[in-house]
This record gives structure tokens, C-alpha cells and sequence, in this order.
């Protein structure tokens, strides 16, 4: 095992998003521990802002079984988002630039008051302006979709694009909505909204705990992503993904080559 700077891990990560291209696992070689994971995280992003692009939220990850089974880690983490990875809903997607991408179904909030360390469900639902459907694009940079827990948080939890549906009512109840992950119009994902930390409320609370132990808050305007309430499933050239969230709607997009 040795010692890489985490300025050098960050440059790794950054490039393997920005390039599209895997890179091995860090801790196949490295020391990485989870607070030096987020440090590399943070540096990779300071690197996409350096670029032009602007932080406009955070995602949770891993806030369901079904998440933790499919990557094998069993820990709630976050990520950050930036206006580089929002998709139009609907729009064409070129599996250019991607490594190998997944899509999964998701719940968002928009922040419409500040929001950080410890609130409850009630707090964390005041400072929200409105809720929506949305699809995430998860792309691991590592070879065969494969990490440890660092390796994961280092490579910004695998955020890689969203689309985010319309914004509904912030009075809509979420706690136990039916969600499918549709391709071509069939389903191949279905489950409910509970299966995200119960209620996705709570991924929302971790999320206001989990920035602040970063020195940072949910920002008004900004969108936090609940977690994947199902499996991921990889996007294919030619075929459409589509994500209903009861009472919240739709949305989706077509794979192009
Ligand atoms: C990690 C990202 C997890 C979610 O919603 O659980 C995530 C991964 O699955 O590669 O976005
Ligand atoms: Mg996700």
C-alpha cells in the first residue's frame, strides 16, 4: 500500500469522469479512508468549478437495500451535483463520454431555505420548495463497476447526470409511492418510495447531516437526490428509459448510440 496525495487521486477521478474512462480501483494500491474519500471528492469537484461548472446540489446514495445489494456496500453516502450533469427530460442521450452507465429511479427535493447538521423530518420538509420524479445516470469510473466504500466516495458516488421531472406540490405525500424503471415500455424495476430509508424524508436529514460534517449547507435552489429506491440497470444504444413516481409523474430519455 502507498500514499498518493489526494489532490493527485482527485486529478484521477476528475479525469476519468471527464474523459469517460475507467481508472482502477484506489484502494487496490492506496490508503483511502472515508474522510480522506470526501477530501478527494471535494477536490475533484473543485476542479469541474475551476472548468465553469456550478454546484446545484447534492445526491444520496446507497439509502436503499436494493442499492447496497447491487454494489455491494452497505453504507449511506452522499455526492455533489453540478449544472454540468442536469439532463432535459426527454432529450436524446449520447453513451459518448460514459464509461458504463445505469440509470435509477429517484425522488428530489428542491431546497428553497437553507438547511444543515442535525433537523428533523419536519425541519427538513419546511425548507423544501417542491418535490419531483427523477431519473439519475450513475456511471462508476472504475473498471467493471467494482469499489470498496473510498473508492466510491472519492469518485463523487458515481454522479454522472439527472433529469429531473416537473416540480409538484412539497405537500405531496412521499413516504410510500409506486415507482417503475421502465425500458422500451416494459417495466424491469418497480418498488416504492419507502424502500428509500423507509421514508425519503430521512435521506433527506442524513443528507443535512452529512453536508455539515463537510463545513457546507443545502443551499436554497439547490436539488437533493433521495437515492435509487430500486436496482440500476444499464443503458443500452437504441432503447428509452422512462421513471413513473406515483403522483409526482414521469420522466425519461432515449439512448442514441
Ligand atoms: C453509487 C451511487 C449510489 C444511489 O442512488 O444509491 C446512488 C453507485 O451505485 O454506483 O446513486
Ligand atoms: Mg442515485
Amino acid at each position: 500500500m502507498t500514499r498518493l496525495p489526494l489532490a493527485r487521486m482527485a486529478e484521477i477521478a476528475d479525469e476519468g469522469a471527464r474523459t469517460g474512462t475507467a481508472i482502477a480501483q484506489f484502494t487496490n494500491d492506496h490508503e483511502l479512508d472515508v474522510p480522506d474519500a470526501y477530501a478527494v471528492q471535494a477536490l475533484s469537484i473543485s476542479r469541474r468549478v475551476a472548468r465553469g461548472e456550478r454546484v446545484v446540489g447534492v445526491k444520496m446514495g446507497l439509502t436503499s437495500r436494493a442499492k447496497m445489494a447491487q454494489v455491494g456496500v452497505d453504507e449511506v453516502i452522499w455526492g455533489r451535483l453540478t449544472d454540468g450533469m442536469l439532463l432535459a427530460d426527454g432529450a436524446p442521450l449520447s453513451l459518448g463520454g460514459y464509461v458504463h452507465p445505469r440509470v435509477e429511479p429517484e425522488i428530489a427535493f428542491l431546497i428553497e431555505r437553507p438547511l444543515g447538521g442535525r433537523v428533523t423530518a419536519m425541519q427538513a420538509m419546511d425548507a423544501v420548495g417542491a418535490v419531483a420524479a427523477a431519473a439519475e445516470v450513475i456511471d462508476s469510473r472504475y473498471e467493471d463497476f467494482k469499489f470498496a466504500l473510498p473508492d466510491v466516495i472519492a469518485d463523487n458516488s458515481s454522479s454522472s447526470g439527472i433529469v429531473v421531472g416537473a416540480w409538484c406540490d412539497p405537500s405531496t405525500p412521499i413516504d410510500n409511492l409506486g415507482i417503475a424503471l421502465s425500458v422500451d415500455g416494459r417495466n424491469q424495476e418497480v418498488g416504492s418510495s419507502a424502500a428509500i430509508l423507509g421514508d425519503p424524508v430521512r435521506s433527506l436529514v442524513e443528507a443535512a447531516r452529512m453536508v455539515a460534517e463537510a463545513g457546507l449547507q443545502l443551499e436554497p435552489g439547490w436539488i437533493v437526490l433521495a437515492g435509487g429506491a430500486t436496482a440500476a440497470v444499464p443503458l443500452v444504444a437504441g432503447s428509452s428509459y422512462r421513471v413513473t413516481v406515483e403522483s409526482l409523474g414521469r420522466v425519461g430519455f432515449t439512448v442514441t448510440e
